[in-house]
């Protein structure tokens, strides 16, 4: 960047102190202390220079340049750039095509690397240069609009509009908002929504007509991805409040047995971190822990599982499952770790 010197005077010498500072700050990121303050007392020294330097020579009398900074400053006024710099210009580049691409939704880091790789940087190449899956195209669609929390009021009338409509087709239904809304945060990524019956079995006839519906009303806008895994069924998709000026927001709606429901959600509250803790603690208790069930009496050798154990029956609360592992219970608010 470039700035007056701390005399006040003009910096006659940006086209030397301007690369030398990316590489000061290269150091400086890398925890190289030293290196980075060798730099910052050649760049300050060139800065308060009267004259603009253009051949090495000029560069002797300055004090405070030593070797390895000095050969950098002959590359550079030889060469009008220096190879050093030039390469973090373009790791800079590719990092920040890496992390655009990241923050599209369904796609992963191996594949965001693989299209910075290809000299690909911006949304717009993207669209016209790759072939996207369906999710792909849809999380680019709405890249922005994704990229936004949404307020926990806002959360609070998505979750208002599917019950309103699950309501409609079954009565009686427990319908839960979990994720980041349950554990208390002031704003969420996405919306996920619990559903089952405690009756253990009206919920079976639920997931299809209440998209159907949703769809109708034209609530819901696109599917990222619809799945059944044994008796848990679980739409991905992405909806959008009926206001002007409302943004296209993600949500997530699961339909699972009452026998599960304890476990699921367990599990959709989270945090993913705090789940991860709990299946570790659960295998140290021969355990294993999962969103449909809490297993008992699993046996491992040598980390394979041998025997599935035998799940622990009617698991239709949290506090059962902490009590069924000898944990005291916590709070939504207090599974971030
Ligand atoms: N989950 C998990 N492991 C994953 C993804 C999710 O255990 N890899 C569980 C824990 C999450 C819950 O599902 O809390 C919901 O997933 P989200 O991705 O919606 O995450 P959060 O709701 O916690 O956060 P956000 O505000 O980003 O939606
Ligand atoms: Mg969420
Ligand atoms: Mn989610």
């Amino acid at each position: 960047c470039a700035q007056a010197s701390s005399s006040g005077t003009k910096n006659l010498n940006e086209h030397l102190t301007v690369p030398l500072e990316k590489l000061m700050n290269t150091h400086k990121s890398q925890g190289q202390e030293f290196r980075a303050m060798a730099y910052g007392k050649a760049i300050s020294a060139l800065r308060n220079f009267p004259k603009k330097i253009q051949r090495a020579e000029d560069v002797g009398s300055l004090r405070n340049i030593g070797g390895s900074i000095l050969s950098k400053i002959t590359e550079i006024l030889e060469n009008g750039t220096c190879q050093k710099v030039d390469n973090l210009c373009v790791d800079d580049e590719v990092n920040k095509a890496i992390a655009l691409f990241c923050n599209i939704h369904g796609v992963s880091s191996k594949t965001a690397i693989k299209w910075a790789s290809a000299k690909l940087r911006t949304l717009e190449e993207l669209s016209t240069k790759v072939t996207l899956n369906r999710a792909q195209v849809i999380g680019l669609k709405h890249y922005h609009d994704f990229l936004d929390r949404i307020p926990r009021s806002e959360v609070e009338e998505i979750e208002k509009t599917v019950k309103g409509a699950a309501l409609d087709l079954q009565k009686g239904l427990e319908i839960v908002t979990c994720g980041s809304y349950r554990r208390g945060k002031p704003t969420c990524g996405d919306v996920d929504i619990l559903i089952s019956h405690p009756d253990g079995k009206s919920h079976r006839n639920l997931f299809g007509p209440l998209l159907e519906k949703l769809r109708t009303s034209e609530f819901l806008t696109d599917d990222l991805s619809i799945s059944e895994e044994s008796s848990q069924k679980k739409y991905l998709g992405v909806c959008r409040l009926p206001k002007e000026d409302s943004k296209f927001r993600r949500l997530d709606i699961i339909v699972v047995p009452y026998c599960e429901f304890g476990c699921a959600l367990l599990y959709f509250t989270g945090s993913a971190y705090f789940n991860r803790s709990m299946r570790a603690y659960a295998h140290k208790l021969s355990m294993t822990l999962s969103h449909h069930s809490l297993n008992r009496n699993v046996v491992r050798m040598k980390k394979v599982k041998i025997s599935d154990g035998e799940p622990f029956p009617n698991l239709t609360t949290e506090k059962a499952i902490f009590e069924c592992m000898g944990l005291p219970y916590r709070e939504p608010a207090d599974r971030d770790h």
